[in-house]
């Protein structure tokens, strides 16, 4: 088998493998150019500085608060969240359990909730797999 072909089935494979190839398509293209922008020193993993200032950048926060009083309660959350498996229970973000997040809980949560084995560097992989919803 030609080498194209062989890489392309083992992306089609790994898609499976991360829950159907639809939630593969175009958007996981788009979610690893944004990982190529957070990695700055281009060494295929986010470290915790890399991954604040990417996220940092995103403003997610933002997007997220909308009632813009600079915490997430879980209504807030909820619209977000509830139907993507990857972000876990509003609950496990909550670090000082006080029914809200503010940014850095929000920061924390996702940066230990993406970093799948928790060796505090994001790889491609771990990436994608946290991007994808189900
Ligand atoms: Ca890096
Ligand atoms: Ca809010
Ligand atoms: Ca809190
Ligand atoms: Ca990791």
């Amino acid at each position: 088998m030609p080498k194209t072909l062989l890489s392309t089935a083992t992306v089609a494979a790994l898609a499976v493998a991360l829950g159907g190839c639809a939630a593969a398509g175009s958007g996981a293209r788009f979610d690893e150019r944004m990982f190529d922008r957070w990695d700055l020193n281009r060494d295929g993993l986010l470290d915790a500085t890399e991954f604040d200032t990417g996220w940092t950048a995103a403003n997610r926060f933002a997007v997220w608060d909308r009632d813009r009083d600079g915490f997430l309660d879980e209504n807030e959350w909820n619209v977000r969240a509830r139907n993507n498996a990857a972000m876990g229970p509003f609950a496990a973000w909550d670090a000082d359990r006080d029914n809200r997040l503010d940014p850095l809980e929000f920061r924390t949560g996702a940066y230990e909730m993406w970093d799948n084995d928790r060796d505090t560097r994001i790889t491609r992989a771990e990436w994608i797999r946290a991007q994808i919803t189900p």
